[in-house]
């Protein structure tokens, strides 16, 4: 990123067009202005609102927050050996119907949570008692480490003027409105789009729009004092359970249903929508995925603790002295999780849930999870675990292939390196482009094992 800035610096006095704010202004095989329209800077591949670099809290520095607490790592992680443990009786799904579940979940597990297994008892058989299950992850995310995310508010209207789709909201006499802008190709269309968390760092392919999401502005994620700030919580009030991250993926799923008010005119195919974001808005990123079903392709790039590592994993690498952002580290750093997250900071066995089960909620949809192996700090180590486990998942729906996992080391930070391009083209051409490409992707190119054995008690099992 440094080297961009520097470059960009250097160019001016020889390109004459600027980009508009929210525009590109660089990437591989970008040929167009690299400057920005005044109030607005070149931030990795887009002019982003501002006049200087973005301070390093908008969106791509989590390597640079060393942790801000020495908590003891939880006792148990270094060699899981508990069962799972639930108050509840085991009473098996019966047909069309979803066990409930408890009002309060007392749990304990240091091995990854069974992503089949219903809370009550009983284990998921067919497709149709995962979507049950599916429902209960996406509860327990949202009661112990999210937030409430809102449904649909009363009212959502929509305007596109030029390049700008504006978004109103009222919900219990209170309204927001706020903007994304929308780059596409030229043509007609309907083509499909990328919602991109800030801007994409990644290259988004010919035949595709990008739409940017100002996820800042509906959820502040300065530091720990941007509780409640921003304009889910003008909505919603300030008390709102919700972190961050769970206001964003409320947000993209605002920006799904005005696109869904605009389509007749738009030139966006809302059938063929995918959402990408770096760092800490990857982990925002894979959460919109996660909850927002109209989502066709969900992107994380480098998300690491907090997105597609589990907190777990995480764990375990601290205890090996890995410097890692783990649960406890997170809670104190940022209000990206509610809350509720905190009493589980330092006693991570007793969520019941873990970031694999991220996986299962977008499944079967498109996912490809984009990692950097040499980034201790995100977890490296426990997002191949991670997502290893996510991945069954998708082997249980018999679309094994409709999740991939990529991670390659020697680039910068939320920097795409060639070598994955590939790859992402392989995912954008079969989720978003309607072409048979090989999606058959899981691969690391560190020297990671994932030791199934210590946490994976549980089996795949082949859903009817
Ligand atoms: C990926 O990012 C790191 C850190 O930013 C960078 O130095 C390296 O080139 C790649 N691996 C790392 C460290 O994470
Ligand atoms: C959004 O709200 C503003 C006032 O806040 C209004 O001027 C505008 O017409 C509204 N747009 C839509 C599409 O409802
Ligand atoms: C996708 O491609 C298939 C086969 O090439 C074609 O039959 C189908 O109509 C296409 N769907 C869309 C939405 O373009």
């Amino acid at each position: 990123m440094q080297a961009l800035f520097a470059l960009v610096a250097l160019l001016p006095a020889f390109v004459a067009a600027q980009s508009q704010v929210w525009g590109q202004c660089g990437g591989i095989g970008w040929n167009g202005p690299t400057t920005c329209v005044s109030g607005s800077v070149c931030t990795k591949q887009n002019c982003i609102p501002g006049t200087a670099p973005p301070a390093s809290s908008s969106s791509t520095t989590s390597t640079t927050v060393p942790p801000t607490t020495t908590t003891a790592p939880p006792t148990s992680t270094g060699s899981p050996t508990t069962s799972p443990t639930s108050t509840a009786t085991t009473t098996p799904p019966g047909p069309g119907t979803c066990p409930a579940t408890p009002a309060t979940v007392t749990y304990s597990n240091s091995k990854l949570p069974d992503p089949f297994g219903f809370i009550a008892g009983g284990r998921a058989a067919t497709k149709a008692d995962f979507a049950c299950r599916q429902a209960e992850i996406s509860t327990l995310f949202q009661r112990y480490e999210l937030g409430t995310i809102p449904g649909k508010p009363q009212s959502v209207t929509a305007s596109l003027s030029g390049n700008t789709l504006t978004i109103n909201v009222s919900d219990q006499g209170k309204s927001i409105s706020f903007t994304a802008s929308i780059s596409k190709p030229s043509g007609t269309g309907p083509f499909p789009a990328i919602i991109a968390y800030a801007a994409p760092s990644i290259p988004i392919p010919a035949g595709v729009a990008t739409i940017n999401f100002n996820n800042d502005d509906i959820a502040a994620q300065q530091d720990g004092s941007s509780r409640g700030k921003g304009k889910f919580f003008t909505l919603y009030g300030s008390g709102h359970s919700a972190g961050a991250m769970a206001a964003w993926a409320w947000g993209v799923s605002r920006i799904v249903d005005a696109l869904e008010l605009v389509q007749a005119n738009s030139g966006i195919d809302v059938k063929r929508l995918g959402v990408t974001g770096c760092s800490r808005n990857g982990k925002g990123a894979f959460i919109a995925g996660a909850f927002e079903p109209r989502i066709a392709l969900t992107i994380p790039q480098e998300s690491g603790s907090g997105g597609s590592a589990c907190w777990r994993l995480s764990d375990a690498m601290r205890t090996q002295g890995k410097d890692v952002q783990t649960a406890s580290e997170i809670v104190g750093e940022n209000v990206w999780f509610s809350t509720n997250f905190n009493q589980f900071s330092t006693s991570v066995p007793k969520l019941s849930v873990d970031h694999h089960e991220l996986a299962a909620l977008v499944a079967p949809r498109g996912l490809f999870v984009i990692e950097n192996t040499s980034m201790e700090w995100l977890g490296n180590e426990a997002t191949n675990g991670c997502m290893r486990a996510g991945q069954k998942v998708y082997q249980a729906l018999g679309k094994p292939d409709a999740m991939g996992f990529s991670q390659v080391g020697n680039h910068n930070h939320c920097q795409f390196p060639s070598s994955q391009q590939a790859d992402l083209n392989a995912f954008i051409g079969k989720f978003l482009l309607n072409q048979s490409t090989n999606t058959n992707i899981m691969k690391t190119d560190g020297s990671f094992t994932f030791n199934e054995a210590q946490w994976i008690d549980w089996t795949t099992p082949t859903l009817s």
